[in-house]
C-alpha cells in the first residue's frame, strides 16, 4: 500500500472526477455526489489511509457510499483511480488546464469547449483575442478580457516558420558560404535537419581547414538585419525576413560530433549523453573521450558507433525509442522519396486547381510517379467549384478515354467528397461507386465535439464507397487548429474497414503529423502519402510529406502510394464494395 496518499490527495481526486464529469455534462446528482465526498473527507480527523489499514468501513461515513468508499479504497491502495484514469483520456490532455485560470469553473470550461472548441489555453487565448468568447450565453465582454489578461502568456508564438519557407532560406545562404576558402563543407542541423514541420531558428555547421574568414563573411551578408552575437567560432543573427539563424563552425576532427550536437533534438543528445557515460564515455559537441582521449568524432556514424549504435536517421532523434531500436537493429528502414509510385490526391482545373489533367499527368510522371488519382472537390464546396453527379459522370468518361491513349501512365477516376455533418457523403453511391477510389474530407463544422466528430468520421467510413480518409485533423498552420477527434477510433475503424488514411504533404497541413503515422503504423492501417496538388509545382510538396512519414517511423511497406498500381487495384477494389 502506498504510504503517501493523504486526504487532501483523496479529495483532490473527487475533486478532479466532479469537475471532468461535469465538463462531459454528467447527471448532476452524480457531480455533487463527488463533490459532497471531497468535502466530506477534507474535514475528517482521521486518515482514510489508516481507516483502510485497520479494515474500517468507510461507507459509514457521511454521503460515502459503497461506491465512493470502494473509490477511496482503491486511490489509499493504488494510489490510482481508474475512473478519473478513464475521464482523463476521454477528454483532451488541455482541458484540465483550462480549470485552472481565474474566472473558469466546469460550467464554462464545458460551454468554451463545446461552443469554441476549445480544448487549450492557447486556444482559449486566441477565442479571446477574436471576440468569440462574449458571443457565448453567459460569458459577456469583461470576462473575455479578463480570460484575455490572464492568458496572455499562452498567445500563441508567430516565431515558428514553416519548413518549406525555412528551407530555401538555409539553401540560399548556404550558397553563399561554400566558396569561402578554408571551409570543407556547409550543412543544416537542428528542426530543419529533423524536418520538423516548423522551424524556430536556422541551424547551420561549417567544417573548416585551418582559419577562414567564414564567420565575418556570415554576419556581414546583405540579408542580415542584426547580429545577435558574433565570436570566432559562431554567430547568431537575424535576417530581415525574420528568421534567426545560427551558425558555428568547427575542424574537421569535430564534425561529426558537432553536426549529431546540434542536429538535436537536445532530448536525444542528452539520452545519447548518458548511454555514453553508462559506458565510461563522454559526448561532447567536440567528439567522444574515454579519460582525456578523443576515440570519435569525425563522423557521426564514428559518434554513434562509439557508444554501440547504429547511426540514426534525423528525423528519428526525438528520443521516442530511437536509441534502443538502434542498439536492438529495430530502427525503421528510411523511406525514401522514390519509393513513391503514386499520388491520390490531386485536383485540375475541373474543380480549384490551376492546371489541366494533361500537365497534371506531365508532372507527376518528371516526379517518377506512374499514377494519380484526380480527385475534385464535391458540389458542397462551392467556393472550390465542387462536382454535382452529371459533372463527375463527364469527367469519367474523359479520363476512361485519356487512358486509352496513355502509355505508362494511368489516372485513376476518384473524388475528394466532403463528408457532411450527419457523416453522410455529399455524392450519391450511384456515382461514387463509378470511381476507383472516393477520398472522403472534412471542410466544414470543424468546431464539433469530440464525439459527434469522432461519430461523423466513423459514420462515413461506415458507407459502402470509402477509401481512404484525407486531412484527418484539419489543421492549418497559421489559420487553424486541428479539430478535436479521437484519432485511434478513427484508426481502428479504418482497420476494420479495410480502408486508409492520407498524409497530406501541402506545407500548411502536413496531416496526418509525425505522431498520428506512427500510431496509424502500430495499429496497422496503411498511410497515403499526398500531395492534395493544385498545380504541377506542388508535387515538390512529397518530399515534405516523406519527411514528416520519416518521422512517424514509417517504413515503405506502411505507405499505401509504394505499390504498384496492380498491387494497388484489389487493395482499391475492396473499398468500394
Ligand atoms: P527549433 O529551433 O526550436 O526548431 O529546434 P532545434 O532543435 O533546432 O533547437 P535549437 O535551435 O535551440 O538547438 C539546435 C540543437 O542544438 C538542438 O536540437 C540540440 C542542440 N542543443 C541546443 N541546446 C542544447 C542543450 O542545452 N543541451 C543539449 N544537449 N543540446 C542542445
Ligand atoms: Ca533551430
Ligand atoms: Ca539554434
Amino acid at each position: 500500500m502506498p504510504i503517501s496518499i493523504q486526504n487532501a490527495e483523496v479529495a483532490g481526486v473527487f475533486t478532479e472526477i466532479a469537475d471532468l464529469l461535469e465538463i462531459e455534462g454528467a447527471n448532476p446528482f452524480r457531480i455533487r455526489a463527488y463533490r459532497n465526498a471531497a468535502r466530506t473527507i477534507g474535514t475528517l480527523s482521521r486518515s482514510v489511509h489508516s481507516m483502510v489499514a485497520h479494515g474500517e468501513d468507510l461507507d459509514a461515513l457521511p454521503g460515502i457510499g459503497i461506491d465512493l468508499a470502494a473509490k477511496m479504497t482503491e486511490i489509499v491502495s493504488t494510489g490510482r483511480c481508474a475512473l478519473l484514469d478513464r475521464l482523463r483520456t476521454e477528454l483532451p490532455s488541455g482541458i484540465s488546464e483550462l480549470l485552472e485560470v481565474p474566472g473558469l469553473g466546469p460550467k464554462r470550461v464545458r460551454a468554451l469547449h463545446h461552443e469554441l472548441g476549445v480544448q487549450s489555453v492557447e486556444q482559449l487565448h486566441c477565442a479571446a483575442r477574436d471576440g468569440r468568447i462574449q458571443q457565448i450565453a453567459g460569458f459577456g465582454a469583461r470576462l473575455q478580457q479578463a480570460i484575455l489578461d490572464a492568458t496572455a502568456a499562452h498567445a500563441p508564438s508567430a516565431s515558428r516558420t514553416r519548413i518549406d519557407v525555412a528551407e530555401p532560406v538555409a539553401e540560399a545562404l548556404m550558397a553563399t558560404l561554400v566558396g569561402v576558402p578554408g571551409v570543407e563543407r556547409v550543412v543544416v542541423a537542428g528542426s530543419l535537419r529533423r524536418r520538423r514541420e516548423t522551424i524556430g531558428d536556422l541551424d547551420l555547421l561549417v567544417s573548416l581547414n585551418g582559419d577562414a574568414p567564414v564567420i565575418d563573411r556570415f554576419v556581414h551578408g546583405e540579408d542580415v538585419r542584426q547580429i545577435l552575437s558574433h565570436g570566432s567560432t559562431r554567430a547568431s543573427v537575424v535576417l530581415r525576413n525574420g528568421l534567426q539563424v545560427d551558425l558555428r563552425a568547427v575542424e574537421r576532427a569535430s564534425f561529426g560530433a558537432a553536426w549529431l550536437y546540434f542536429t538535436g533534438s537536445k532530448a536525444h543528445n542528452i539520452a545519447l549523453r548518458r548511454l555514453a557515460q553508462r559506458q565510461g564515455l563522454k559526448i561532447n559537441e567536440y567528439g567522444v573521450f574515454r579519460g582525456g582521449e578523443r576515440v570519435a568524432g569525425d563522423s557521426e556514424e564514428s559518434v554513434y558507433r562509439a557508444v554501440g549504435l547504429r547511426f540514426i536517421e534525423p528525423e528519428l532523434r526525438e528520443n521516442q525509442g530511437e536509441i534502443e531500436a538502434s542498439r536492438q537493429g529495430r530502427l525503421p528502414v528510411p523511406l525514401q522519396l522514390a519509393d513513391l509510385r503514386g499520388d491520390l490526391h490531386v485536383h485540375t482545373r475541373e474543380s480549384d486547381g490551376h492546371d489541366a489533367l494533361e500537365a497534371m499527368v506531365k508532372a507527376a510522371r518528371e516526379h517518377g510517379l506512374d499514377y494519380l488519382a484526380v480527385t475534385e472537390h464535391s458540389r458542397r464546396l462551392a467556393v472550390g467549384r465542387g462536382l454535382d453527379p452529371a459533372r463527375l459522370a463527364r469527367q469519367i468518361d474523359r479520363i476512361d478515354r485519356f487512358n486509352e491513349t496513355s502509355t505508362g501512365f494511368t489516372v485513376l477516376k476518384g473524388i475528394e467528397v466532403d463528408i457532411l455533418e450527419d457523416g453522410t457523403l455529399d455524392l450519391p453511391d450511384s456515382i461514387l461507386k463509378r470511381l476507383d477510389l472516393v477520398v472522403g474530407a472534412i471542410h466544414h463544422r470543424l468546431d464539433l465535439p469530440r464525439d459527434r466528430q469522432t461519430e461523423r468520421v466513423l459514420r462515413a467510413m461506415d458507407q459502402r464507397c470509402f477509401t481512404l480518409l484525407a486531412h484527418p485533423v484539419g489543421r492549418l498552420f497559421g489559420e487553424r487548429e486541428a479539430c478535436d477527434i479521437d484519432l485511434l477510433r478513427v484508426l481502428r475503424k479504418a482497420k476494420q474497414r479495410g480502408c486508409f488514411v492520407e498524409l497530406n504533404s501541402h506545407p500548411s497541413r502536413l496531416d496526418l503529423d509525425d505522431t498520428a503515422c506512427r500510431m496509424a503504423r502500430d495499429e496497422g492501417v496503411l498511410v497515403s502519402i499526398n500531395s492534395d496538388a493544385h498545380s504541377t509545382l506542388d508535387f515538390a510538396h512529397l518530399r515534405l510529406g516523406i519527411g514528416q512519414a520519416r518521422r512517424g517511423w514509417l517504413e515503405k511497406s506502411d505507405v499505401l502510394n509504394t505499390r504498384s498500381l496492380q498491387d494497388l487495384r484489389p487493395l482499391l477494389a475492396r473499398t468500394m464494395t
